[in-house]
């Protein structure tokens, strides 16, 4: 079988746009090292604590600031990025005046972190938008403002998945030459499943429709779902997606009575808008419970919300359940 690798796929679907091929490529290429560094963690010392906290309050592992050094080497150079969004630097990095049609690129480094110790897939999670007024210092776009989004997956192998909005790809990264091949073209999320993924031990913070969803998941065969619904918890978002695109599924961080006062656990800019991009590409729904997760107008950088995302008829039933909750 013949496999396009990444260059001729961008090449061939972005031929008048050479500043964003080169901007995704750089990407993919910074990916290739984040994987590199994590798969030989354990011999340069890089696991455990960094004894630092980010933005989030969140203790930074070595690997958090080391996968976000590379990105931005990897991509600072591209004479069309303005500015970079981290989940691990506070302020916005601008790297030049913007000009109408620049590339504003925000990052989840290392999403799932907490996993490196333990040697379960983490990944880095990716949004592209671009400058519309020149001058303006403006990142604050909602979803729908996306003109890319994507991942990498560190797992049993490194995986770059990408949209543009219409088709989902996943492209392999081939050990030994390191070059990604398209290996999963046109990825789907079929609209019905029977899986689920949240984190259960938080059961007592949820509110009541997000507990009365899972509750009758639970009861299975014998429940209002009358049939068995899996359960799965990786504790690395970038995970659960791809388990999503790859065999349907919904996917569950939301707000809480223990998040509630920031908003939820999720960031908008670099891990709920670009999953839901794709999500949504992929012919899925991404949802607060309430709302679109696309449509969110962003108040700042850092922002948090809740996240439902996944096969589409699951999470408009969740969303019902939610409507239910708010009309008693
Ligand atoms: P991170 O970006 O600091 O790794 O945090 C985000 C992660 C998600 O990948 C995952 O869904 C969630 O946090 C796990 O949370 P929990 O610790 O409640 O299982
Ligand atoms: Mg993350």
């Amino acid at each position: 079988m013949t496999q396009d690798s990444l260059r001729q796929y961008l090449s061939s679907t972005l031929k008048n746009d050479p500043a964003l091929v080169f901007l995704i490529e750089d990407i993919a290429a910074a990916c290739r090292d984040i994987s590199y560094r994590v798969r030989n963690a354990a011999f340069a010392g890089e696991l455990g604590s960094a004894g630092s906290v980010n933005i989030q309050g969140e203790a930074q592992k070595p690997l958090d600031l080391i996968a976000n050094d590379i990105v931005e080497q990897s991509c600072g150079q591209n004479s069309k990025l303005a500015a970079l969004v981290s989940e691990e630097i506070e302020e916005v990095t601008w790297l030049k005046t913007p000009e109408v049609g620049d590339y504003l690129l925000y990052f989840d480094p290392l999403d799932g972190s907490s996993n490196l110790d333990v040697d379960v897939s983490v990944g880095t999670i990716f949004s592209v938008m671009q400058v519309r007024d020149a001058q303006s210092k403006d990142v604050l776009k909602q979803g729908t403002e996306q003109i890319c989004a994507g991942y990498a997956l560190y797992g049993p192998s490194t995986i770059f998945v990408l949209s543009f909005g219409q088709d989902v790809n996943g492209f392999t990264c081939k050990s030994g030459t390191g070059t990604y091949y398209l290996t999963h073209p046109k990825m789907t999320v079929p609209a019905t499943t029977s899986e689920y993924a949240i984190n259960a031990a938080r059961r007592d913070y949820w509110e009541a429709p997000v507990r009365e969803y899972i509750d009758d998941c639970m009861l299975g065969v014998n429940g209002p779902r009358a049939r068995f619904m899996n359960m799965r918890w990786i504790a690395s978002m970038v995970a659960e997606v791809h388990r999503i695109l790859v065999r349907g599924g919904v996917f569950l961080y939301p707000k809480d009575s223990n998040n509630a006062k920031a908003g939820g656990k999720l960031r908008l800019m670099y891990e709920a808008n670009p999953m839901a991009f794709l999500i949504e590409a992929a012919g899925g729904k991404a949802s607060t419970g309430h709302a679109r997760i696309l449509d969110i107008p962003p108040t700042e950088p850092h922002q948090r919300v809740p996240v439902i995302l996944g096969s589409r008829d699951e999470v408009t039933l969740i969303e019902e359940y939610h409507q239910k909750n708010d009309a008693s």
